[in-house]
């Protein structure tokens, strides 16, 4: 991995309903990122957060793009996230993205991708994300941002950056699934993208499983996104989260996760979304979250 990283804090709440996932950003620096990493002999630089307009009055719902809320607010601060990723790639640092909610992942992925010719992304959710407004049971656009990669969506969302798609199905692996729409796993079946749900973690265990995503990964991609939801996690291990579900990766096994990742080499960037200060317990989402960095990034136990 790189020495240099560069963190972007988005402090996206538009693409869901619950409050507070805007402070997510704030709330993993306190928990001490920046120290955390330089100890790690990574050299940081914080570029602080992007900004997020305010919608208009009238957008909270736009029933004129069907079932995409905030649609004009996600799609321009996408814009300014991808702007900023791409930067820190031609630097030559490793970009660092932290939510916000999931809908930042549209404007990572438009930054990232564009430098890569076969990008591949471990998407670690207890959801698919690959939900468009025809089968969204929320209007929620962080329900959508993997479809919106694949090219599939609004035109407005999946042509961020200017080309469309940023991903494709071959080169994604999901780990964590346990709530899929119906409209998800059709997409999942056409297009056969590889995941494994809790069932396959248990079954196999984290090792294994990460072994096998990585394999599949490794040799037919150039580059490897992380977009780790903290929701992917048990509730119990990271409660401060807008769409807990029961029955996640444990922490334990999320750190295994992590390591094993870090000893394989493959991630070039990575971002943590979904952190909600005002669901938490004290700071202990974003505690986990910073935990994780460490070992993603290399702290060993021994
Ligand atoms: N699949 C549901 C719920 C959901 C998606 N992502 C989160 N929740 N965090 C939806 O609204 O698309
Ligand atoms: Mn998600
Ligand atoms: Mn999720």
């Amino acid at each position: 991995m790189k020495k240099h990283i560069s963190i972007i804090g988005v402090p996206m709440d538009l693409g869901q309903s619950r409050r507070g996932v805007d402070m997510g950003p704030s709330a993993i620096r306190y928990a001490g990122v920046v120290e955390r990493l330089e100890e790690l002999e990574y050299k940081i630089h914080d570029r602080g957060d992007i900004e997020i307009g305010r919608p208009g009055k009238d957008e909270h719902v736009l029933a004129s793009d069907g079932n995409l809320k905030f649609l004009s607010a996600v799609s321009k601060a996408s814009e300014k996230l991808a702007s900023a990723v791409d930067e820190v790639i031609e630097e030559g640092s490793f970009p660092l993205v932290f939510g916000g909610d999931h809908s930042i992942a549209i404007g990572t992925l438009a930054g990232v991708s564009k430098h890569y010719k076969n990008l591949g992304v471990i998407w670690y959710d207890a959801h698919g994300d690959l939900n468009t407004a025809d089968t969204s049971p929320s209007g929620n656009i962080h329900g959508m941002p993997l479809a919106v990669s694949l090219g599939i969506g609004h035109p407005t969302l999946t042509n961020i950056a200017g080309y469309t798609p940023k991903v494709k199905p071959e080169n994604i692996v999901i780990i964590g699934a346990r709530s899929l729409d119906e409209g998800e796993r059709v997409l999942i079946r056409e297009k056969g993208i590889k995941v494994y749900t809790m069932h396959e973690i248990d079954r196999l265990g984290m090792t294994k499983v990460m072994e096998e995503a990585i394999d599949y990964l490794k040799n037919k991609t150039d580059g490897v996104h992380l977009s780790l939801d903290l929701d992917g996690l048990d509730p119990s291990d990271a409660p401060g989260v807008g769409t807990p579900v029961l029955g996640g990766i444990s922490y334990r096994e999320s750190h295994l996760a992590m390591e094993i990742l870090e000893e394989s080499k493959i991630i070039t960037s990575a971002e943590f979304v979904e952190v909600n200060p005002i669901l938490d317990h004290g700071n202990s989402t974003a505690t986990v979250a910073v935990a994780l960095m460490g070992s993603l990034f290399g702290e060993k136990l021994l």
